[in-house]
């Protein structure tokens, strides 16, 4: 049984108060809020493990270097990776996309090659390509969308040419939580013996994630987005891909030996890894998956998918509501506007009713542009979000809605 109000009481956060009113967090496509197995990890890590990784011969460090591989390991159960090689700790999915952007295009894009992204990408699955095109002249095109947000895959398969090398693009729009047909995507890409690159920022944490089923070749997410720490990510690759691409930084632990005359480089996934990694926040993300599997990313999936589809047909009975985002396969985002209220003045006044939504354009700008307006007010839920919350959230709207 998913009980909600049993794992809410592993949130602590979830219990305060803000401006005397209980907080009903619904910005989680941001960021998710911490259980206290994950803080505790942290904490304890610190103050009875603490040591550098990979250096020691001492105690510590072997203790530290061990939780540290321990959690490459749970990371690849997680997303059933083939093998540990192909875990990249990164700091993100923003560095997860701008180490894949950097490294794959040295290793195998030339002036005029092509990479397809979509319409509906965060910034971080675009501007690494526009930094990109600054060294290699490599053409970005774009796979349009429906009014609904769903991808136009006849339009998808028209993309390709002899030049596409790889197409990159989000699991879930963060914006529209469109669920986009990453398997098909990946299926056709491969038809044209192109590799595919999927942003998983937004879909790691909502719904089961196979990187063998869905044939991906890289896929990147974030930890603090599903109930970790900050600062720590994944770049997930394929092992063929990884082995032929070049170091994105230099420094400590990614070397095999360094002379002034040549320096060789560490296996993998150490190659990518250049610096003190932020040890302490991958055994944290570590206690978040088990977390997350222990009470079972199906059900999860299940419980938010039920959260979406009420909020959805209550949001819809407000007079002047416009959603974005009405894709048939839709996870827990839901971003809107209300008559002519101007988002920033709806997520403030949400606010002081003591719910945090996101307002702007959510780091997807072209997606603005297409959508035709300038930002959204967006609601979005996790695994300890109840129905309650979203009859706050309508009639927090509504009330805002009367005073305009
Ligand atoms: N989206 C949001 O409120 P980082 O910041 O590196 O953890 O994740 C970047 C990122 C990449 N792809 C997608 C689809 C995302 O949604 C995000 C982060 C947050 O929507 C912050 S802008």
């Amino acid at each position: 049984m998913y009980d909600v109000y049993k794992i809410r009481e592993d949130f602590p956060i979830l219990g305060r108060e803000v401006y005397k009113r209980p907080l009903v967090y619904l910005d989680n496509g941001a960021t998710t809020q911490k259980p206290r197995v994950v803080v505790d990890s942290l904490v304890n890590e610190y103050y009875s493990v603490n040591a550098n990784v990979h250096r020691g011969v001492h105690f510590l460090s072997q203790q530290a270097t061990e939780l540290h591989e321990a959690s490459r390991e749970t990371v690849r159960r997680f997303i059933n990776a083939r093998s540990i090689s192909e875990i990249i700790f990164t700091r993100g999915t923003t560095e997860s996309m701008n180490l894949l952007a950097y490294s794959f295009g040295e290793a195998f894009l030339k002036d005029g090659d092509e990479v397809i992204v979509s319409v509906m990408e965060h910034h971080s699955n675009i501007v690494p390509w526009q930094l990109l095109q600054s060294r290699k002249n490599i053409v970005l095109k774009v796979i349009p969308m429906n009014d609904k947000g769903e991808l136009l895959m006849d339009e998808y398969k028209a993309l390709f040419t002899e030049k596409t090398k790889l197409v990159s693009v989000a699991h879930v729009s963060n914006v529209l939580g469109t669920i986009n047909p990453v398997k098909e995507i990946i299926k056709i890409a491969h038809g044209h013996g192109v590799p595919v690159a999927i942003d998983g920022a937004q879909s790691t944490p909502h719904i089961p994630v196979d990187v063998q089923d869905l044939d991906a070749d890289f896929f990147a997410f974030s930890g603090h987005k599903i109930y970790g720490p900050t600062g720590v990510g994944v770049l997930y690759g394929k092992e063929d891909f990884l082995e032929k691409m070049p170091p994105y930084q230099g420094g400590g632990e990614m070397i095999q030996n360094v002379s002034f005359e040549k320096t060789t480089f560490n296996d993998l996934p150490f190659k990518f890894e250049a610096g003190t990694p932020d040890y302490v926040a991958t055994t944290g993300l570590a206690k978040a998956l088990d977390y997350c599997s222990a009470l079972g990313m199906e059900n999860i999936a299940a419980h938010e998918q039920e959260l979406t589809r009420y909020a959805m047909e209550r949001m819809h009975q407000i007079e002047g509501m416009r959603i974005f985002g009405e894709a048939k396969e839709k996870d827990a985002v839901i971003s809107f506007l209300v008559g002519d209220i101007h988002h920033l003045d709806l997520g403030t006044l949400l606010d002081r009713l003591g719910i945090a939504v996101r307002t702007g354009h959510h780091c997807a700008e072209p997606l603005m542009r297409r959508l035709g307006i300038e930002g959204t007010v967006r609601a979005s839920f996790a695994l300890y979000n109840t129905k309650e919350e979203i009859d706050a959230l309508v009639a927090g709207i509504e009330r805002v809605r009367k005073m305009f």
